[in-house]
């Protein structure tokens, strides 16, 4: 029998059919190209750091030695995310076709490397800085369009060396041409998802890109200032004073994130006020820019809970638009619209308190706002709940009435006004926590935003309170870090602790849910000395 000059000759040994050297190499070349491409457009659709090949990028950046990152800038400059991306390309093309020469006779060795490429994705994606539920969507459907690719092309390819059939070399040549056709509709379908992909998720990663470098160039008028070294005690189990953006609390009603250019935003200020406003993007940069430490709360934070977050924001004040703008009197509400129909209600009052500090943000540490955060422009308000005060992907603001309008949370029973209740929270020890006989450290938060905390009590098995040691005053709008050291016998015990705030309020005891304006009640926390 003769052989073809595209198609190597058939072993046909007792050990069963072998798909061709060439073959075998394309087959695992397009599952892992389906796997790129699906994922990459998977997305873009939803959200685009979530592409599996960009974040793995990012983990290599995030983890890369300072020596090698040092050298990939000064080698190639601003080309070095690009010569990152073309080096793990020629990686991943050799674990590829690795892939399918393993996989010669039996399907299973390709598939466990294609799902463990899969896996990696996945742990990229996952342990990104930035994470939410969804983002797990693109890896997971890169890893079932590698998986399903890998096992339709090679059914195809094996196939190929069924015993010719009655028909002879007619039934072979209709194999090869289905094989072939198999191969350029996956390569074609994946090509098209990754361009897909690509333009979904460009504007929003760019447009993030040019507001941050704009950041970095125009600096902040008014820098905040530097935290003290001794304004948290992360090493006795508290969190740091400035939250990592990946622990950062997100709360929205957003399914998919809104996906909002910087040059495309542009936002009126109207209703009840003089002049009306229209600002673009542009407008914000050409203001003087102030940055702030602000402690962020959510109503819906139980006692003890960790809906509270802290970051430098930067923007342009609030009240300086407002007044621009001027307000009419009788206009009690700001009434802000954010692009996916979410609304706030803001009192009037506390945004034109002087010295207040309201914001019209446009980053958050340095940064853009990351797009969970409402990039390209959010609200923040010290003191007041997100729901009434934090809107995100703003592009409304509406002067009115309380009487005349209301907002989301409020049409669903939460309340008109949300000031931030003082509270404090006990981190360590944990609840059901053993620790070592003796001295026991006590340590917390504590917030009153704007007020600011004065004071934080602890007490033992309902023993007498004790005034524990305040780490160093940033400010009232942010939270602050608290310890105290106990003598414990050995045994079952449960510490409470209560703030008090710079107006002389004391933390009240009465438990309250979060409806609807905020859980009240001392943090308790029960744990065995050993
Ligand atoms: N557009 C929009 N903005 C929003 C919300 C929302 O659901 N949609 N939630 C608010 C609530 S309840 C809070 S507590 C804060 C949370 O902000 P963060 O997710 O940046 O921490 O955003 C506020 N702004
Ligand atoms: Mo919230």
């Amino acid at each position: 029998m003769s052989t073809t000059t595209t198609v190597p000759p058939r072993s046909a040994g007792p050990t069963g059919a072998r798909i061709p050297r060439g073959y075998a190499v394309l087959v695992g070349v397009l599952a892992v190209g389906a796997a790129i491409g699906i994922g990459h457009l998977v997305a873009g659709l939803v959200s685009p750091s979530s592409s599996p090949y960009l974040a793995v990028g990012d983990t290599v950046i995030r983890y890369a030695p300072q020596p090698v990152t040092e050298f990939a800038k000064t080698a190639f400059g601003t080309s070095d995310k690009a010569v990152l991306l073309s080096v793990m390309g020629v990686i991943l093309l050799a674990v590829a076709a690795a892939a399918g020469l393993l996989s010669r006779r039996s399907r299973s060795p390709g598939v466990r490397v294609v799902v463990v490429l899969g896996v990696l994705g996945l742990l990229a994606v996952a342990t990104a800085p930035v994470f939410s539920p969804l983002d797990v969507l693109a890896p997971l459907a890169s890893m079932a369009a590698g998986v399903g690719a890998f096992r339709l092309l090679h059914n195809l390819a094996l196939s190929l060396d069924d015993p010719p059939a009655a028909s002879g070399a007619a039934a072979g040549v209709s194999r090869r041409a289905l094989l072939i056709g198999a191969s350029a509709a996956v390569g074609a379908v994946s090509i098209g998802a990754g361009i897909g992909g690509q333009v979904l998720g460009r504007g929003v990663a760019d447009s993030r890109r040019a507001v941050t470098a704009s950041l970095a160039r125009l600096r902040p008028a008014r820098p905040a200032p530097a935290i003290p070294p001794g304004a948290a005690f992360p090493q006795l189990g508290t969190p740091t004073f400035l939250t990592a953006p990946a622990d950062f609390y997100r709360i929205d009603v957003a399914l998919r994130l809104p996906r909002l250019l910087a040059d495309d935003w542009s936002m009126r200020i109207h209703g009840m006020v003089d002049n009306e406003l229209t600002l673009r993007f542009q407008d914000l940069l050409d203001r003087p820019l102030v940055e702030r430490t602000i402690t962020m709360t959510c109503v819906s934070n139980p006692v003890g809970g960790d809906l509270i977050s802290t970051a430098n924001f930067i923007g342009v004040d609030l009240r300086d638009l407002l007044l621009q703008a001027g307000v009419r009197p009788g206009a009690d509400q700001l009434l802000s619209t954010s692009t996916d129909g979410f609304t706030v209600g803001t009192p009037m009052s506390v945004l034109l308190e002087e010295g207040r500090g309201a914001l019209l943000a446009i980053g958050m540490n340095g940064e853009a706002l990351p797009q969970e955060h409402g990039f390209p422009v959010r609200m923040v308000v010290p003191g007041l709940y997100g729901y009434v005060s934090a809107t995100k992907w703003v592009t409304d603001m509406e002067a009115t009435t309380f009487a005349a309008r209301s907002s989301y949370w409020v049409d669903r029973g939460w309340a008109e006004q949300g000031p931030i209740k003082t509270e404090a929270r006990i981190d360590a020890p944990r609840s059901s926590a053993s620790v070592p006989g003796g001295r026991v450290t006590l340590a917390g938060i504590a917030w009153s935003q704007p007020r600011g905390i004065s004071k934080v009590e602890v007490r033992v098995d309902g023993g007498a309170w004790q005034e524990a040691q305040l780490a160093a005053d940033v400010s009232g709008d942010t939270w602050r870090m608290w310890r105290a050291d106990v003598d414990l016998a050995p045994g079952r015990h449960t510490a409470q602790a209560r703030a008090t705030d710079a107006a002389g309020n004391t933390q009240t005891e009465t438990v309250a849910d979060t409806v609807p304006d905020g859980a009240t009640g001392w943090p308790g926390t029960t744990f065995s000395v050993t």
